[in-house]
């Protein structure tokens, strides 16, 4: 690894997108590697010494390797901080911020459980309708919260956009699935005013297409 090797081990359509989306807020490009969760390339030896649980994103940065999409994002954050993407300690906004980084994984969380019972599991009569029904119900509840979060402001923070809402915003790709949206239209606003970002257009370019979903909508019930 070079001290300015900028690579990002990215999934298309998985939390690597959150990073490929901040590094464009930020005006840099990764070399991208690519991997796919089912066919192993996860679980290889070089792999694994970058990210020990096997999982994306790590990103290759400033002569280092960090996973965990949540610690690059503040890192990133915090190491160019010309870009006021973070609230450091001592910022009024602090709290709210590092609520909102961290309610973005409780989210991301539920969704992960959704995708491996409707998208990922080998053989689909091992799902549970219990497990899928409560996983919707909580969803909800959490796309709730953030109705009322965006409902008054533009962004989850008063001051303005910020790596919080890359974290969650990221996440919102991926409930209308599982989710109706409309009973949401501040969050529904809210998506439109993430797409409207010239950095999340040019991250989806660079993404790939996704290959997990292939239905519009996966009702807890089929
Ligand atoms: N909390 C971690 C979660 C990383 C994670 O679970 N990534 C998923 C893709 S969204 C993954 O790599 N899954 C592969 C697997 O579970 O085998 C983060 O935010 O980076």
């Amino acid at each position: 690894m070079t001290e300015d090797r900028l690579c990002l081990h990215h999934v298309p359509s998985s939390r690597s997108f959150r990073v490929l989306w901040m590094l464009a807020e930020l005006g840099m490009t990764p070399e991208i590697e690519l991997y796919a969760i089912p066919d192993g390339s996860l679980r290889t030896t070089d792999f694994l010494e970058k990210s020990p649980a096997g999982r994306v994103p790590a990103l290759e940065i400033d002569g280092q390797v960090i996973f965990e999409s949540g610690a690059i994002l503040e890192y990133l954050a915090e190491t160019r901080p010309e870009a006021a993407l973070g609230r450091a300690p001592g910022q009024t906004e602090r709290v709210d911020y590092l609520q909102w980084m961290h309610f973005a994984e409780t989210q991301a969380s539920i969704l992960a459980n959704l995708n491996l019972q409707h998208v990922f599991l080998r053989d689909p009569s091992t799902k549970s309708p219990t497990v899928l029904k409560i996983e919707a119900a909580r969803l909800a509840r959490t796309l709730d919260v953030i109705e009322r979060a965006v409902t008054e402001r533009d962004w989850l923070l008063a001051g303005g956009f910020s790596a919080a809402d890359i974290m969650l915003g990221f996440n919102l790709y991926a409930a209308p699935f599982f989710v109706r949206l409309d009973p949401y239209p501040a969050v529904r606003d809210y998506i439109d005013r993430i797409e409207a970002r010239p950095a999340h257009a040019k991250a989806r370019l660079m993404d790939g297409p996704q290959a997990f979903y292939s239905r519009d909508f996966y009702p807890w019930d089929s």
